[in-house]
This record gives C-alpha cells, sequence and structure tokens, in this order.
C-alpha cells in the first residue's frame, strides 16, 4: 500500500505491541500519541494446560535444562487473538505490529518449516498447521543453565572470556543462545542436520506474523554470544566454534526500527487485520522494556523487579566486561548501546523468602523487613536459589554473614532484610563496575508495585525511585517500537524515537533517599564485595 493512504486514515491508526514473555503472552495497544487504548494477556499454564508447563516452562530433573514447548507458543497467539476479536478490538485499524520475547531462547525449525509459514490456511487453527515444523519440539529459554562445557569450548576458542566479552558484548553465558545451538549440535548432531533455520522467541514469533523467516535485530541478536556487538552482524569465529553452517540457518540482522513484512494473509482473513499492516522486528524483553522507559540519556537507568531482576540503561560506547553485565544493541538508537545486568535470583527468590520467613504474606514480610535497622547491624546474605549468573555462574546456595564476616545465624527478619538488601547492594555494585551512574532509577516489573522493596532501593542507590503506572513494560516497548518503525517507515529514514513515541503514562515518585541510610549503604559496600568474592571463589 501507498504510503499516502495510511496518511490519509492518519487519526484512526493503532499500534500493537506483543510479548512472548515466559509466563504468557501479552499484549498492548496503543494509539499514535503513545496513550494505552487496551491490554490482553494470556497465561500459558492456564490457557493451554495441555502443554502441562509451570510458570510457561518444563524443568528438567537434572536441575539445569529449562525448556518450554514452542508449539504453546504457536498455539497462544490464535488463543490471545480470538479473545480480541470476542472483545472486539479494533484489530482492522492496527497499522503496525511489534513484539518482544524472553532473551535467548532458541527455536530449531525443520526443512519445509518456511513453505508451511507462507502458505497457512485461514479455517485452521496455527497449532494444527505448524505442529510439525519443529526439529526440536523442546526450546531451551533463558533459565537453563546446562551449557557450562560449550561456554568453556567458547572461551578457549576464542580467547577466554574477556575476548568472547569484547568481541559479543558479553562473556559466554549459559543461556545464551549458541551456547545452546552448540549443546543442541553436540548432543543431536541428526537433528542439527534436520534443521533449515534457527530462530529466536522473538524472531519466532515475528516469523508467524510475516509467514516467512524474520531476520534479527541487534537488541535480541547480542544475547547470543554469536553476534559482533560493534559491527551488529554474525562474528565469523564465534559461529566456526558453534555448530557446522550456522550463518545460513541463523538469517539477517537488521535494525530494530525497520519493517520485516506485511502481516500474513491468515492473520489477515481469520481475524480481519487490514492487508496492509505492517510488521517491525521484534526484540528482546529488556530492549524493548527499554523502549518503553525511553532511556536515552545517559544515567538513566531502570531496575526491573521481575522473575530475573535486571538493571539496564542506554550507553553510547561499549565496555564489555568477563565479569559482569551484557551489552546489548539499542533497540531505538541504531548506533547506540544498552547495558542489561540480570540476576536469576529476582522474584520468585523474594517469594520464597516471604513463604519461608513471613507466612508467605507480603504484609508480614514488609513489617519483618520495617522491624529490622536498616544496614542490618552489619549482617549480609547471599541467597541463591536458582543458580546466579551475576556476577559469576553460581550454584544454587546461601551464605550468611554475620558483622565480623564470619558465616552466622539470621532471624526471620534478619533474613527478610539480608535477601532484599544484598539485591540492591549487589546491583549497585555491579551497574558501577560498569559505568553506569543513576541520577534517577525508574523502578519497573511486577515486584515494583512493593513499597518497602522500592525503599531500600532508594536507600541503597541514594537516588529518587520513580515507578511507571505501566507495569507491561516489554508489549508497551513492543508497541512504542511498531510506532516509531511505521514513522521511519513512512519518512524512508530514520526518526529519533523520543520525536514520533514517547510512552504517555507518566512517572510517579515513590520513593526518596534518606541521606544517612544511604551513607550506611555507602560503607557498607566494600564490604558486600569482599563478601561476594568469599562466596563465588
Ligand atoms: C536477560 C534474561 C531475562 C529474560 C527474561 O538476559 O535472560 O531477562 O530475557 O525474559
Amino acid at each position: 500500500m501507498k504510503p499516502e493512504r495510511i496518511i490519509k486514515h492518519a487519526r484512526q491508526q493503532l499500534f500493537l505491541g506483543l510479548d512472548f514473555s515466559t509466563q504468557g503472552l501479552k499484549s498492548t495497544l496503543i494509539d499514535r500519541a503513545g496513550q494505552v487504548k487496551a491490554e490482553m494477556a494470556v497465561q500459558f499454564d492456564a490457557a493451554l494446560p495441555e502443554f502441562k508447563t509451570r510458570g510457561g516452562v518444563h524443568r528438567q530433573a537434572d536441575g539445569l535444562t529449562v525448556t518450554a514447548p514452542p508449539l504453546m507458543w504457536v498455539a497462544a497467539l490464535d488463543v490471545l487473538l480470538t479473545r480480541m476479536r470476542k472483545d472486539r478490538w479494533p484489530l482492522a485499524r492496527i497499522a503496525a505490529i511489534s513484539g518482544s520475547g524472553q532473551q535467548h531462547g532458541s527455536v530449531y525449525l525443520k526443512h519445509g518449516a518456511r513453505a508451511a509459514l507462507g502458505t497457512l490456511n485461514h479455517r485452521q487453527a496455527l497449532r494444527e498447521q505448524l505442529a510439525d515444523i519443529f526439529s526440536f519440539d523442546r526450546s531451551p529459554i533463558w533459565m537453563d543453565s546446562s551449557t557450562t562445557r560449550q561456554c568453556r569450548q567458547r572461551d578457549a576458542a576464542l580467547g577466554g572470556a574477556q575476548a568472547v566479552a569484547q568481541l559479543t558484548g558479553s562473556r559466554s553465558y549459559e543461556r545464551f543462545t549458541g551456547n545452546q545451538i552448540a549443546k543442541f549440535y553436540e548432543q543431536h548432531p541428526d537433528l542439527y542436520a534436520a534443521t533449515e533455520h534457527i530462530a529466536l522467541v522473538s524472531s519466532f514469533a515475528a516469523s508467524l506474523l510475516i509467514g516467512d523467516y524474520a531476520p534479527l535485530e541487534p537488541g535480541d541478536g547480542a544475547g547470543m554470544n554469536l553476534m559482533n556487538i560493534r559491527t551488529r552482524d554474525w562474528a565469523a569465529s564465534a559461529l566456526r566454534c558453534t555448530a557446522p553452517g550456522l550463518a545460513k540457518r541463523l538469517g539477517a540482522i537488521v535494525p530494530a526500527h525497520q519493517v520485516i513484512g506485511n502481516l500474513s494473509r491468515y492473520f489477515v482473513q481469520r481475524y480481519g487485520f487490514a492487508p496492509q499492516t505492517t510488521v517491525i522486528a521484534f526484540s528482546g524483553d529488556n530492549p524493548n522494556s527499554l523502549a518503553a522507559l525511553g532511556l536515552a540519556r545517559s544515567g538513566d537507568i531502570a531496575i526491573s523487579l521481575g522473575t530475573s531482576d535486571t538493571v539496564f540503561g542506554a550507553l553510547s560506547a561499549p565496555r564489555p566486561s568477563a565479569s559482569e553485565g551484557h551489552i546489548f544493541g539499542n533497540p531505538i538508537n541504531p548506533r547506540g548501546y544498552m547495558v542489561l545486568i540480570c540476576y536469576k535470583n529476582g522474584s520468585l527468590t523474594r517469594e520464597w523468602a516471604r513463604d519461608e520467613y513471613a507466612h508467605s504474606s507480603w504484609k508480614a514480610f514488609a513489617e519483618e523487613l520495617a522491624a529490622t535497622p536498616p544496614g542490618n547491624g552489619g549482617r549480609i546474605g547471599f541467597y541463591f536459589k536458582e543458580p546466579e549468573i551475576t556476577p559469576l555462574a553460581l550454584k544454587p546456595g546461601i551464605y550468611r554473614f554475620g558483622p565480623s564476616s564470619r558465616p552466622a545465624w539470621f532471624t526471620r527478619a534478619q533474613n527478610i532484610r539480608a535477601v532484599v538488601e544484598g539485591q540492591f547492594l549487589s546491583m549497585r555494585l555491579h551497574s558501577g563496575n560498569l559505568g553506569l551512574e543513576p541520577h534517577t532509577l525508574l523502578a519497573t516489573g511486577g515486584a515494583s508495585v512493593n513499597s518497602s522493596l522500592l525503599q531500600v532501593m532508594a536507600d541503597v542507590f541514594g537516588r529518587e525511585v520513580l515507578v511507571s503506572r505501566q507495569s507491561n513494560s516489554a508489549s508497551l516497548g513492543a508497541a512504542l517500537r511498531a510506532l516509531h518503525g511505521w514513522h521511519c517507515w513512512r519518512a524512508r529514514k530514520f526518526v529519533p524515537f523520543a520525536n514520533v513515541a514517547q510512552p504517555a503514562s507518566s512517572f510517579r515518585a515513590a520513593a526518596e533517599p534518606d541521606r544517612s541510610r544511604h551513607r550506611l549503604y555507602t560503607a557498607l559496600l566494600p564490604r558486600y564485595a569482599q563478601l561476594e568474592q568469599k562466596v563465588i571463589s
């Protein structure tokens, strides 16, 4: 369709963001002003119980392997769109769609999958037509930590951990897609040979929408240990040490604002979308959350308290580190970068502490926290219920140290305070090491509604904490990127994100730092760093 026709109907245009998260498929519909018009979510466990997932995943008995069935994501898309149609969402007015996926997960598609995606019959559900396109019916996801050996092989082939970080933006991480692909190739060479295409969760979802293999963009592509972080193209040496014939299975990397195709006829005919609906490259949930918050200025930092906790911010020059964090492409600035520090022990570990020490009640959790002094009388704890990845790959374990830095026993309340303070001290330590100096903190994610957590965050960093009323930041970010990509496409050039795609929801001040408490945490930080060294060595 000609751009003129779209402009004529500009008043009516809407933009859709889809987020294929670990636990469910979420969506956000916005107008041209970035105002949220509607939201909808499908929880995988509840809506699709036949896939027998818990929290959207399957955990193997080894405690390390975590996968999800990719057909469940396919099925969820039809469930979501059917509900939207039933609720009379104005699908025909959607001008552009973009999306988000949990990062690092890989989808293995066998020969013939491309043809199946391109010839869908709108009278049949996606899952019936696509059940047979996978060469591997289990997608390893970000919670998987079973590839330590492949990580060490990558380090050896590329000249060590720092060399891997310099090249790809991150040291070798177990969950990163390249290491998952190397394991897949080693364990199932026959299935690898039968694989025509390997997608990320994000690009797989985009492939469903365009009816063809979708390219990646550098925000999610950087989470693979395979992309050269500076050229934003595949790093040949990193592909070579992963699996043979990988380049042709991975496809292209395009800028995040690029139109990757029109919506497939399947969705037009089955759900009533407009045939000219454009699809913008999908990205990972963390890059999309960065877009949702419009993090552009250096010092703009967000902390997302979710299943995994993440700290992220924009950066103009990459300073990759083998000790902590990741550098990804910035999805709203094709020349920029973003820093991400990810913790596997986020909400699940806080919920465990709530159940263990506060009778499964957040109210009791907050009361116990309030009953202990900030700084916990010098007590510091490390709670790795999940294998941790920051600063290093660490096995599950709990370590508690008294004021004299000797192992100690903690009361219930002291445990709760140690879980909370330890996490924010770690965030301050490692984001500081990567050069992130916050002027304010934006808190997002499910647990950002918990004001007692936000107060400790403000005190540890010594900065005001703001929260966004919008909680589905990845799907909002995807919707804003759809709007941004659509503007770039219309203008036939890159348009600065801030000019066209500001999130309309405002931020609310949630916690002010207390100066004396901040001084106390600053004094505690070197001891925290020393004890962390002790725990990881
Ligand atoms: C980021 C990471 C997680 C997932 C969660 O590196 O592993 O934040 O993206 O969906």
